[in-house]
């Protein structure tokens, strides 16, 4: 099938990066938000978020005349759905976006088009509810127009070259609908173009991240007997990694983005008697921010009460500026209800506001009169942070790390005293 004109519909982390790439490989694209903000805004030229090399992409898209902004779908060849699916707060999918961008594709679906859903969603859902809303239009999916499901399985912070470069899967409500999927992604896909059903594709999305999660689980859990026992987790996990089939993830201040640590609950909602290992990883990962704040209490002698700590880094993953689901905001927002006075610091989002945190623009600002420095997430400008020049800057002589991105020996060497996530040797 061949494609001239498609409509990618919200323009988030996944959409925005997509709509461009599509632009770049010279279809005709309309990128489509429902925010009048975002619209106004890209239209300019100005980003609503941040990843490597995506502002100069999209600028260069919208400047070519192949990537135009609006804020509804027009008459296309393929409609691409790259909406947010949060979760409601009993940890329920909450599919309003997936339904009502759906719904603003019925109005111009013609014959012989494709319909590509992108957005991490619950199994069937392509079938069950995205199917059905289109066939409102008198159109039937698989038979007057494509259907397929497609998941997007990028890596934040590496977006633009995973985007082209991973293995791609697509899941059509029929072959014919799984293959034209596959005639769209070749436009820019380099990786391997995998051919399923719709709901295998769902599936496999899902459970991606919920090996993950499980897996990024038993490290925090191995964190937390490795401190039990006086060992250092780093170093166990290290060895245990050159056995040929074991390869331990790190452990750390809990799980957080919008895609791993929401994604298993979209099974454990389909089917509870059957995941009991997956909602139980969940809750380990979820816990995590509170054994942050028992760490930081221990390293300040019990006390947290009055205690000022900078808390660096808010960001759920180093070197990106999302904060959504970010175990750091728990962690900070905890020792705060513990008593403890926050300063925030988040060098990838100096302006950020958040309700209830005190975020300050600079790193001296966070740390001058703290009590103990807290990194929170390991990035690069923070693990940079040369304990010579931060000793000059802090009366704090306690560092709490908890993602090992600080050498301890150093700071030690410094009068620094230093504790980790994972590690209680004698
Ligand atoms: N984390 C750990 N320990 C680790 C690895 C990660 O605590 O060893 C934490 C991170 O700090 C972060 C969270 O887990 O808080 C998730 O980070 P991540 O880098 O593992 O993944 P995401 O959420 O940025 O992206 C994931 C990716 N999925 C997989 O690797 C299976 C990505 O490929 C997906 O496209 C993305 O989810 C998505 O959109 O679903």
């Amino acid at each position: 099938m061949k494609f001239n004109k498609i409509c990618v519909i919200g323009l988030g982390y996944i959409g925005l990066p997509t709509a461009s790439t599509f632009a770049t490989a010279g279809l005709q694209v309309t990128g489509v938000d429902v925010n009048p903000h975002i619209v106004a805004g890209l239209q300019n030229g100005e980003l609503h978020i941040y990843e490597p090399g995506l502002r100069t992409l999209v600028q260069a898209a919208i400047k070519s005349g192949h990537l135009a902004i609006r804020q509804k779908p027009e008459a296309a060849d393929a409609f691409v759905i790259a909406v947010p699916t949060p979760f409601y707060d009993d940890k329920r999918a909450d599919l309003d976006f997936v339904k009502s961008a759906t719904e603003s594709i019925v109005p111009v679906l013609q014959r012989g088009n494709l319909v590509v859903l992108e957005s991490t969603s619950p199994p069937r859902t392509t079938l069950d509810i995205v199917a059905p809303i289109l066939e409102k239009s008198g159109l039937k999916a698989g038979v007057d127009f494509h259907l397929a499901y497609s998941p997007e399985r990028v890596l934040p912070g590496q977006i633009l070259r995973e985007l082209i470069e991973n293995a791609r899967v697509i899941g059509g409500v029929d072959r014919a609908s799984a293959e034209a999927g596959r005639d769209l992604y070749a436009t820019f896909v380099k990786g391997e173009i995998i051919l399923t059903d719709a709901t295998t594709a769902e599936m496999v999305k899902l459970m991606e991240n919920t090996y993950r999660d499980v897996n990024i689980a038993i490290a925090n859990e191995f964190s937390r007997l490795a401190d039990r026992f006086g060992v250092d987790i780093w170093e166990t996990i290290a060895i245990a990694n050159r056995h040929p089939r074991v390869r331990i993830l790190n452990p750390g201040p809990g799980v957080g983005g919008h895609c791993i640590s929401v994604d298993p609950w979209f099974l454990v909602e389909a089917a509870p008697d059957l995941t009991p290992l997956i909602a139980t990883a969940r809750r380990v990962n979820d816990g995590q921010p509170h054994y942050v704040v028992e760490l930081v209490r221990r390293a300040l002698g019990g006390q947290l009460e009055g205690k000022t700590i900078a808390a660096l880094g808010l960001s759920y993953k180093p070197d990106v500026d999302d904060l959504r689901e970010s175990p750091a905001v728990e962690a900070a927002h905890l020792l705060q209800k513990a008593g403890a006075v926050v300063k925030a610091y988040e060098p990838y989002k100096t302006d950020a506001r958040i309700d209830g945190l005190n975020i300050v623009p600079t790193l001296a600002e966070a740390i001058a009169d703290a009590d103990a420095l807290l990194l929170l997430v390991g990035h690069t400008p923070l693990r940079e942070l040369q304990p010579e020049v931060a000793a000059q800057l802090t009366p704090a002589r306690v560092i709490v790390d908890t993602v090992n991105g600080w050498p301890a020996e150093t700071w030690q060497g410094l009068g620094f005293r230093v504790f980790k996530i994972g590690v209680r040797k004698s």
